[in-house]
């Protein structure tokens, strides 16, 4: 007979993580993980598709770290897309489609490009792609007239230049024996194919960890949703080079999703990709993703921070539960979790993976990073940035003034007028981080120290060893710090 109090539910601070015999030294601990069938991460975290969290900035700053960020869909597919491209063209061993100019472009159009790709110099190709020189800040250094042509103030060929190909020791020597910063590379015609800068070196060996494509540009990953416009969103993301697709839905179990996945996961041309599919709670769930052939499932129905799901609706799985019910369908498949939403510290990323997930994504723990969207504001003298759910009314207002390109993630499409609309998020402010370097060192940092209490020396084993003690809200008590008047705040503890 049916038995609607079927299961317990416990989320992270229900639990604990019991210490077991270790030989491993947190710096020994290794992080790598996966965030779908075949994208890897030296660090498993992930960005909240969130318009307060996640655009290229907050993406290219996540995959440096090694983690992986997924850009939000609150704008236009166009805008959505530009974004994918803004990361894949950032960083790379090699520049595949480096952007170029022409030489009858002016020298404030070559300005507005240098910046927004955050690029300072630019090739200059004819309407065949053939190289005829490059402009650099040398060459714009001391020009005071941005209505000049390119081809007046540009280095001409023949440049220092080397063949499609050419690796990256070859590439190093001959930017060193040159002492330029930009080494194109061409052609037997001549034709541009690539760009090699210093920059690139520079930045490889300050982010060694940097999770990366095939041709050594930085991952990034993008959500859509269902509705008519979601498949011609999709298709621009797959053709700027988007690495990971994510069928982002809150409640991830209902016919348009698993169809979403079903076609995307049938369609030739996104056959590079992979496509996730959420958000779900149960194993049914779960199951029912791998078998529309996703190749990675995103859980978490209500426990993020800004989410009133569980308590407008009354629905919702505690996140632990949620998730090594989910990872029960998904392990057997070798479909990767993403234990989405919930987290509030360091210590969480690690039960969120012994329960079961193989990478986390956060929200609020990120939001007050340097690279999130939004300005900082100040509340008495402290510096706060804006953090708000995707379901919440600022966030739905945004959406509708967009209304012809984006759709809701809350299946509220039809909704017109605000006053029809029913929130299902909260907006807010969460404090000041600085740069996302030193946050993510904290939580991979929280990470490492749990694999050294657990005795894990990767992810596979943390998962494998990992034990849970149940707590009670005594315990809760003691293992925040407790009676005393807290006089400094650490880096990774803030009283909330
Ligand atoms: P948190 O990290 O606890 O702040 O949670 C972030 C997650 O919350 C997101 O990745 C998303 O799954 C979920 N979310 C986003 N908007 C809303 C909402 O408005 N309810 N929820």
């Amino acid at each position: 007979p049916h038995d609607p109090f079927a299961t317990v539910g416990l989320t992270y601070d229900d639990v604990l993580l019991l210490p077991g015999e270790s030989d491993v030294v947190p710096s020994g601990a290794m992080t790598r993980s996966r965030v779908s069938k075949r994208i890897t991460v030296e660090v498993p975290l992930l960005s909240s598709a969130m318009d307060t969290v996640t655009e290229s900035r907050m993406a290219i700053a996540m995959a440096r770290q090694g983690g992986l960020g997924v850009l939000h869909r609150n704008l236009s597919a166009e805008d959505q897309a530009q974004q994918v491209d803004l990361v894949k063209r950032s960083e790379a061993g090699m520049v595949s489609h480096p952007v170029t100019t022409s030489p009858s472009a002016s020298l404030q159009q070559v300005d507005e490009l240098c910046g927004r790709y955050r690029v300072s110099g630019l090739p200059v190709v004819d309407d065949s792609g053939v190289l005829l020189g490059i402009v650099t800040n040398r060459d714009l250094r001391f020009e005071t007239d941005p209505t000049r042509r390119v081809d007046e103030v540009m280095t001409r060929m023949p440049l220092v230049t080397a063949p499609v190909g050419t690796d990256p020791d070859q590439a190093m020597a001959l930017l060193a024996q040159h002492k330029i910063e930009k080494l194109p590379l061409v052609d037997a015609d001549g034709r541009l194919r690539g760009l090699i800068t210093v920059k690139d070196f520079t930045k490889a060996d300050k982010y060694p960890l940097a999770t990366k494509d095939e041709v050594g540009r930085l991952r990034v990953g993008a959500a859509i949703g269902i509705f008519e416009d979601a498949w011609k969103r999709a298709m621009l993301l797959v053709e700027a080079g988007v690495d990971l697709l994510v069928v982002d839905m809150a409640h991830g179990h209902s016919r348009a999703v698993l169809e979403m996945i079903a076609r995307l996961k049938a369609e030739p041309s996104v056959a590079h990709v992979d496509v996730v599919g959420g958000n779900v709670a149960t194993r049914a769930a779960a199951q029912a993703l791998v078998e529309a052939g996703v190749d990675g499932v995103k859980v978490g129905v209500g426990p993020g921070s800004i989410c009133t799901t569980r308590v407008v609706a009354g629905v919702g799985v505690p996140q632990v539960t949620a998730i090594y019910e989910a990872a029960q369908a998904c392990a057997p498949a070798g479909v990767p979790v993403i234990g989405d939403g919930g987290l509030q510290y360091s210590g969480d990323i690690a039960k969120a993976l012994v329960a079961g997930a193989d990478t986390v994504m956060l929200g609020s723990l990120l939001a007050g990073c340097e690279e999130s969207p939004g300005e900082l504001v100040f509340v008495n003298g402290k510096q706060y940035k804006s953090y708000r759910g995707m379901g919440s009314l600022g966030a739905q207002q945004t959406r509708a003034g967009a209304r012809s390109f984006s759709k809701d993630r809350y299946f509220q499409n039809d909704v017109a007028v605000d006053d029809d609309f029913v929130p299902e998020g909260v907006e807010g402010q969460v404090p000041y981080r600085g740069p996302l370097g030193a946050v993510a060192h904290q939580l991979v940092g929280g990470l490492r120290q749990s694999m050294f209490y657990v005795g894990a020396e990767d992810v596979g084993q943390l998962k494998a060893r990992g034990r849970f003690v149940r707590i009670t809200s005594a315990g809760l008590k003691e293992s925040h710090p407790h009676d005393i008047r807290m006089t400094n705040e650490a880096p990774n503890y803030t009283v909330r």
